[in-house]
């Protein structure tokens, strides 16, 4: 594609559209847009653009389009696939302005928001009216509404509200040409024709940039009961999963931490788990790595009966079990799962491989995939943990010291998992880290469904150009 020098009359008429705060060109100023949250990915841009509103996005890209300028829209920057920076000196489009609630919809519970208002702004607004969003997440602090649509963001509760596409009554969006494409009213039953949300949920920034979202809000489920569960092996703590999805009507969270990623978030949170016992730095058991699992369960009215009642079910699974009910003690229980990615890249550059199993693949993967890394890399650490009850694992693998492990781990692992009828992105997506195995879960005819697509809503290939299509 041949793009038009960044010249003096574009600035100018970008700083017409947005003023000059919001025209960033200082490699001080652009640095922090360049950078993804693992810093695995950097890259360089001459030029963020931060628009306040839809008309001055239209604008902002009908300007870009013109001047056949590359763009990657970025929300929080919390993407963990290299799809939010500029990796081939594009310009960046940031959402974070487009920040507006608006009213919750108390007759329909729903609620349209910015595209930039971040995960816990949307939840501390939807909870004043009693009501909350479907998914949760630990960067909840940064991620933005749009950027989670973009995504299909997951999270832990996607075992009972689904991921983000399934939030989505409502969507606003710019195209890579200006064209503003809104369709909002949120009415539960509309078919009349092409679900753009739909399509948009999980583009990755390559359609259209989202500018306001129509969410489905749930009731709050204010009573809450957390098990930690340990397990002897990965495949005990598959079958209780099953028994614990069954059995409890209020489960609200199944999450897994494998014995690597235990003994690494206990370190770095400076507490051991208070059930089950990590091995030594060198322990591996034949039948494979020990497991935790974190189940909540949350109801109008106090669901512990009910998730008691279903550990107990399990016993004969279980090593060892902690309950908690109030909120400090439920939140100890919880750090255990919500600090291991930040433990992760305390200690280095990890490789992020975020992958879906069949439940009946699943105990066989999580055994199998430490070698299956190691016979790539030898002195790479895999580090397994995940959303269990979705059959979602995220392998992390650090390389020695902390340095990046070997390439080809990535393709090995991914291999290994379509190899067993498995997602090569569950929640995460593609972005620029997996570009090169989208083919193992695509077919041709898909890839070439998904170029005409692309086409079809940006012919220059404006849009994120370096992402999620090969
Ligand atoms: P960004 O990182 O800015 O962008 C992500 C992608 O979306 C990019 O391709 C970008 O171009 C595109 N994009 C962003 N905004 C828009 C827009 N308005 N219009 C069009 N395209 C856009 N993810 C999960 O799914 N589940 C988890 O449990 C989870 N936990 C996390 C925990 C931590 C500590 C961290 C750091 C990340 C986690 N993530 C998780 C990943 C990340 O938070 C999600 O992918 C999130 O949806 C990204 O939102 P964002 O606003 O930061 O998007
Ligand atoms: C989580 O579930 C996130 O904590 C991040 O999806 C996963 O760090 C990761 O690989
Ligand atoms: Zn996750």
């Amino acid at each position: 594609m041949s793009t038009r020098a960044i010249d003096a009359g574009l600035i100018d008429e970008l700083t017409g559209i947005v003023g000059a705060a919001h025209v960033l060109q200082d490699p001080e100023m652009t640095a922090g847009y360049s950078i993804d949250w693992t810093r695995r990915f950097a890259g360089a841009t001459p030029l963020v653009i931060r628009p306040g509103d839809t008309a001055e996005t239209a604008a902002v890209m009908s300007s870009l389009a013109a001047a056949r300028v590359p763009v990657v829209p970025q929300g929080g920057n919390t993407g963990l696939v290299g799809g939010s920076v500029p990796l081939a000196g594009e310009a960046v489009l940031s959402t974070r302005r487009l920040n507006v609630c608006e009213p919750v919809d108390e007759l329909a519970s729903q609620v349209t928001l910015g595209a930039g208002v971040t995960l816990a702004d949307a939840q501390a607004h939807a909870a004043s009216s009693g009501l909350s969003v479907g998914v949760d997440l630990a960067a909840r602090d940064s991620a933005t509404i749009g950027g989670m649509v973009a995504t299909n963001a997951g999270g832990i509760n996607v075992l009972r509200y689904g991921a983000m596409r399934a939030q989505v009554v409502g969507i606003e969006a710019v195209l890579a040409d200006g064209t503003v494409v809104s369709h909002l009213a949120g009415l539960e039953k509309d078919n009349t024709g092409y679900d753009l949300g739909s399509l948009l949920a999980g583009s990755e920034g390559t359609l259209g940039i989202i500018t306001q979202v129509r969410l489905r809000l749930h009731p709050t489920q204010p009573e809450r009961a957390t098990a930690l569960l340990a397990f002897e092996t990965a495949a005990d703590a598959v079958s209780a999963a099953a028994v614990l999805r069954r059995s409890v009507a209020s489960l609200h969270a199944l999450e897994a931490v494998f014995e690597g990623a235990m003994a690494l978030v206990s370190r770095h949170l400076g507490v051991a788990p208070p059930v089950g016992s990590l091995g030594d730095e060198s322990h591996r058991s034949p039948a494979g790595d020990r497991a935790w699992l974190i189940a909540e369960a949350a109801a109008r009215s106090d669901p512990s009966d009910e998730l008691g009642a279903a550990v107990e079910e399990v016993d004969d699974l279980v090593v060892d079990a902690a309950v908690a009910l109030d909120p400090a003690a439920r939140q100890r229980l919880w750090a255990f799962r919500e600090n291991v990615t930040e433990a992760i890249s305390a200690a280095g550059i990890p490789h992020k491989l975020d992958v879906t199993l069949p439940a009946a693949r699943l105990a066989e993967f999580v055994d199998g995939v430490p070698d299956v890394v190691r016979a790539t890399d030898p002195d790479a650490q895999p580090l397994l943990f995940g959303h269990l009850g979705d059959g979602n694992v995220h392998v992390n693998v650090l390389g020695p010291g902390g340095a990046e492990p070997a390439d080809e781990v990535d393709d090995a692992v991914l291999r290994y998992v379509a190899e067993l009828g498995g997602s090569i992105s569950a929640e995460h997506g593609i972005g620029t880290a997996k570009l090169a195995q989208l083919h193992l879960n695509r077919s041709k005819a898909e890839l070439a469904a998904f170029g005409a697509i692309k086409r079809a809503l940006d012919p220059v290939g404006l849009l994120n150009p370096n992402v999620l299509l090969p």
